[in-house]
């Protein structure tokens, strides 16, 4: 008997620049991630998002496959600056209908859509304010989240308000790997701190709306292990669980920071400043559910000496698919380094199954029961085309561990409501252009753009027709 209980929400996920294209159609504003990708240097070969794999204007076919592949929840951001071209005051009519018929399109067939406000394309023209440096950023995204109630609330249900603030915090302000690029950690702390901000004052405004529906964040799960059992590389890896897990959070489910964390790190990166009535806002808006990204593991080694180490290797090789990731790290706290005994991906991603189940726990263990997407996990890989086919074996292989790993989890009491491979078409990987793939359907760049299924979109099928027997 299948583990996954009756309605689990088998899914995929994408996000608005990865998939949509259109990048100046029918009145869209500017995005951070338009002006960065223009700089020569800033992505893969300058690939970019301008028009991605034209989701924009062949969205009714993609939705007819989601609906063959039987996708029960599709989860997808929305385009701030698509609706709002320069970050509040006027509406894009022309954008507020793109998505309006995305859903209509969705609903027709019997997909429910799981909206994400931020996926990382801020408006250029807050950008210009201070980014999320500036607290104006956290009032503009309300008075967009309360446009996105108002005008979607009626058919949609599930909400998340930001995805992954470890990466475009991290890269956006330490490694300087996406915009704005800095490289500053006291500069990221309380970036970061206005984007908890943003969330709970969004979750609010959703709860005044009294829409139907439950609203919840997004956050990478990152297992970490020591590299040794010596007691300085225990410690490490403990900060750094500390700062991948509890830092971001805390804020989320229990509406305060780790004390005892900040504490360890505040001559480094100082602590958030809060503004009058921050405190309470946290306190009082916590999520609904939470969602939790999985992809890999890292090892961690105390660092006493090394440099902080600020490329944006950690997360991708910009290309090469092949070349040994260097090392990530901060100076005085901790550092990633490779397991000589793990299994890798082309991208040095370790895959560790056993990690998401772990984390599934511990998330129960430290935050009682809360409901939990798994958001996003997939693997990254260029895949082999066999006599025109896409014969994506590792995938299907990556994601069966996946799924098994979630059904222990739910074995041992966790309430996991969804899951939503990373990701339903081949789409642009921010730092790794077109040739880094996760999609069960194939976008042929040669060839105008084609769809085609991979041997994984039948197989995905398979499972969701069986609720997860495998
Ligand atoms: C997550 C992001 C996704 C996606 C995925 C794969 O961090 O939320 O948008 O990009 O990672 O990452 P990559 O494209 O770097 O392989």
């Amino acid at each position: 008997m299948s583990a996954f209980p009756d309605g689990f929400l088998w899914g995929a996920a994408t996000a608005a620049y990865q998939v949509e294209g259109g990048y100046q159609a029918d009145g869209k504003g500017p995005s951070i991630w338009d002006e960065f990708a223009h700089r020569p240097s800033a992505t893969y070969q300058g690939t970019n998002g301008d028009v991605a794999v034209d989701h924009y204007h062949r969205f009714r076919e993609d939705v007819a496959l989601m609906g063959e592949l039987g996708m029960k929840s599709y989860r997808f951001s929305l385009s701030w600056p698509r609706l709002l071209p320069t970050g509040r005051g006027q509406v894009n009519e022309a954008g507020v209908a793109f998505y309006s018929d995305l859903i209509d399109e969705l609903l027709k067939h019997q997909i429910e859509p799981m909206i994400t406000l931020y996926h990382w394309d801020l408006p250029l023209a807050l950008q210009q304010e201070g980014g999320w440096e500036a607290r104006s950023t956290a009032d503009a995204f309300v008075e967009y989240a309360r446009l996105c109630y108002q005008r979607f609330g009626d058919r949609v249900k599930l909400w998340s308000t930001f995805n992954e603030t470890v990466v475009f915090i991290g890269h956006g302000y330490i490694t300087g790997a996406h915009p704005p690029a800095v490289q500053d950690p006291a500069r990221a702390v309380q970036a970061c701190h206005h984007v908890f901000v943003a969330h709970a004052a969004a979750v609010a405004a959703f709860r005044q709306s009294g829409i139907p529906g439950q609203i919840g964040f997004v956050n990478v799960l990152q297992p970490h292990t020591p590299r040794s059992s010596a007691p300085e590389d225990v410690a490490a890896c403990e900060l750094a669980d500390g700062i991948y897990t509890h830092w971001l959070y805390d804020p989320v489910l229990k509406g305060e920071y780790p004390a005892e964390l900040l504490a360890k790190t505040q001559s480094l990166w100082g602590v958030p400043r809060f503004a009058p009535g921050d405190d309470a806002l946290l306190r009082n808006n916590l999520c609904d559910f939470i969602g939790l990204n999985f992809y890999k593991r890292e090892t961690v080694a105390a660092n006493p000496h090394g440099e902080t180490q600020l490329t944006a290797n950690h997360s991708g090789t910009r290309g090469s698919g092949h070349q040994p990731g260097k090392e990530f790290g901060f100076k005085g706290l901790f550092k990633f380094v490779r397991n000589p005994d793990g299994i890798y991906t082309d991208w040095d991603w370790e895959i560790y199954p056993q990690g998401l189940t772990d984390g599934i726990l511990a998330i129960k263990a430290r935050y009682g029961d809360v409901p939990i997407y798994i958001t996003e996990n997939g693997l990254g890989a260029k895949d082999p085309v066999i006599d025109g086919e896409v014969v994506d074996d590792d995938r299907i292989a990556y994601l069966s561990r996946h799924i098994a790993a979630i059904a222990d989890a739910i074995e041992q009491g966790a309430e996991v409501r969804g899951y939503y491979p990373w990701s339903f078409i081949d789409l642009l990987s921010w730092l790794n252009g077109y040739q880094k793939q996760y999609g069960f359907v194939y976008v042929d760049h040669a060839r105008g753009l084609a769809r085609q299924r991979k041997k994984s979109f039948f197989w995905y099928q398979k499972v969701i027709a069986g609720n997860g027997e495998l």
